[in-house]
């Protein structure tokens, strides 16, 4: 399997997966501004929505969208119990998590990284965001994880959704909880290495 990524995006969240896993797999890096790959490719071809994540399966199949990604993966080895098995409540309530954070955290989020949008417009996004980590923060202070007591997909996109709160200026520490989580998560051995492996991976520069 190929994973096509970018540092500091959310393609860091089935990355961590692939090493929770610990699964075959290769890296390449995506310039986000030029749409090239590491590998010499114009990224459209590969992913014509032309954002990361995107998964070349060793089949040839391209599978993009996150919380896709991050199930097909859990799915390939159930008896990790990355996901609940398919088919029950529980991975009914994963998907709910996913969604939340999909499309309340990740999308909320967008336009923060938009450095055209004033500031004042800015100030909406981040108010509606807090109101989301409130709702984490008090998941987070009774359980350990997303969904309860053990270590799910959710907790690897929900971490690196949350890294990028420093961006913003965003300060985690009125959501004690969540800073707890964050630091809880980034300890993790898969988290390090897939953090540090990406760092290590040389820019595309055109
Ligand atoms: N709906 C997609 C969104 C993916 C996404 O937002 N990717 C961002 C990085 S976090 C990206 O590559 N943006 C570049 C672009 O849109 O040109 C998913 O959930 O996977």
């Amino acid at each position: 399997m190929k994973l096509f990524f970018a540092p500091d995006t959310c393609s860091l969240s089935p990355h961590i997966i692939l090493r929770e896993l610990g699964l075959p797999f290769e890296l390449v890096r995506v310039n986000n501004k030029t749409k090239r790959t590491a590998d010499g490719r114009d990224f459209y071809t590969i992913n014509p929505k032309g954002y990361v994540a995107a998964l070349l399966l060793d089949n040839g199949e391209v599978l993009t969208e996150g919380p896709a990604i991050l199930q097909y993966l859990a799915d390939l080895q159930p008896e990790a119990g990355l996901a609940p098995p398919s088919g029950t409540w529980e991975r009914v309530r994963l998907q709910e998590w996913l969604n939340f954070i999909t499309s309340e955290l990740h999308g909320g989020a967008g336009p923060l990284f938009n450095k055209d949008l004033p500031d004042k417009a800015k100030e909406i996004f981040k108010e509606k965001l807090f109101k989301r980590l409130d709702h984490l923060e008090v998941r987070l202070d009774s359980h350990p994880y997303v969904l309860g007591e053990q270590f799910s997909i959710a907790d690897a996109y929900l971490y690196t959704v949350l890294l990028w709160m420093r961006f913003f200026a965003i300060d985690l520490g009125k959501w004690p909880s969540l800073q707890q989580y964050l630091g809880r998560i980034g300890e993790r051995a898969s988290v390090r290495e897939a953090i540090s492996e990406e760092a290590k991976t040389q820019p595309v520069l055109s």
